[in-house]
């Protein structure tokens, strides 16, 4: 197995750089100027790997499908690229977003909140390939395996991960061959990999190779060990699914300086991976005195799976050190709670956006 360059090394990569969060594997964070688009740039966005980006060179890949199915076989990249394609604006944030917030600090790559990013990708629904196969019909779900595999829990497994025979067999589960109108990166999964809008971005296994029809609920490693919430008492509560209800605040940067008196637009996105809109998000600023929660205007997003950019006007009250925070909620009423949820594996923590500026 081959790591890749760093994307940044590519010429004519974008000059938004993401930040490196862990070099081997390559871990990093969306750049965070890049937030300023809804469209995040490929070079700027996030890169999650476990193992290193596997060779997989699209003449050679195939996607085979086995497992409980009556007529399994197997589809090379030529023959997916010729079929009927669907593009779709999806939300990918890792279910681990935000864990270097979480206190005490869970173990696990210590991102920041920038292990989100918005991007096109285009693809073949994999329930018109999926439906070839006569898929047998006690099947309870579909594990997708990835090209790459190495130690975890002391074992060596490949990057596996399933989904529920609905969620796999969902017209807007794409086996995604583009991302922003190019063919997929090394990094980003290429030749292709699933993107599962709505959930936690480890559903969306790159440079897949396998999908398999199983009978039995699937218990691999990043199933049943890692992307399950576990309490604090130890008791597991299910793998990670839908994203929960988020904003961010883009603008103003932290530490940023803001005159007194002056208008401020305070800036953001908000997204939540329940299948319904962003109905409302609201700011609060503590240099006034009521503390008072202000509704922000809301962008239309792209599509249901895009995120939706908000802005609110702010005129700096008092001088100081302040702390803007926005909240965000959903159409179902879902809200960010006050503070980081905790849990073992310091997954979906979604806790009420906050930046600190000073206003002089
Ligand atoms: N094969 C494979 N697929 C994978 C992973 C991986 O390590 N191997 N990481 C997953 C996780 S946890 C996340 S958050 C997303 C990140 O996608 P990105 O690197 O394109 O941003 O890929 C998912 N798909
Ligand atoms: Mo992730």
């Amino acid at each position: 197995m081959t790591s890749a360059a760093f994307p940044q090394g590519r010429p004519g990569a974008s000059a938004w750089v993401p930040e490196v969060v862990m070099t081997d594997p390559y871990n990093a964070q969306t750049a965070s100027a890049a937030l300023a688009e809804p469209v995040t740039p490929v070079g700027a966005f996030f890169v999650r790997d476990h193992f290193g980006v596997p060779r997989t060179e699209p003449h050679r890949w195939r996607l085979r499908l086995a497992g409980a199915v009556r007529a399994p076989f197997d589809i090379g990249y030529d023959e997916l690229l010729a079929m009927r394609r669907r593009e779709l604006d999806v939300v990918l944030e890792c279910a681990g977003n935000g864990r270097g917030l979480m206190t005490p600090r869970p173990p696990g790559v210590p991102w920041g909140e920038r292990a989100v990013g918005c991007a096109r990708f285009a693809g073949v629904p994999f329930r018109d390939i999926a439906t070839r196969v006569r898929i047998a019909p006690d099947t309870l779900e579909f594990v997708f395996a990835g090209a790459d595999s190495g130690q975890a829990h002391g074992r060596r497994v490949a990057f596996e991960r399933s989904l529920p025979l609905a969620v796999a067999l969902h017209p807007d589960t794409l086996l995604a061959t583009h991302m922003n109108g190019e063919p997929l990166v090394p990094e980003h999964g290429a030749p292709v990999r699933l993107v599962v809008p709505g959930r936690y971005a480890v559903a969306d296994v790159k440079w897949l190779v396998e999908a398999r029809a199983v009978t039995e609920p699937f218990t691999g490693v990043f199933q049943a060990e890692e992307y399950v919430y576990i309490d604090s008492r130890g008791t597991p509560d299910g793998p990670v699914t839908t994203m929960r209800v988020k904003s961010l605040i883009t603008a103003p940067d932290p530490g940023a300086i803001v005159p007194l008196g002056t208008e401020t637009v305070v800036r953001g996105r908000a997204w939540s991976g329940t299948g319904v809109p962003v109905r409302q998000v609201e700011v609060c600023a503590d240099d006034s005195a009521d503390e008072a929660w202000h509704e922000a205007t809301l962008e239309p997003p792209a599509g249901p799976y895009a995120w939706t950019g908000w802005s609110y006007v702010w005129a700096p009250r008092r001088p100081g050190r302040h702390r803007l925070l926005a909240r965000a909620t959903d159409e179902h009423g879902d809200t960010q709670p006050p503070r980081a949820p905790w849990n073992a594996q310091g997954y979906g923590c979604n806790p009420v956006a906050s930046v600190v500026v000073a206003i002089v």
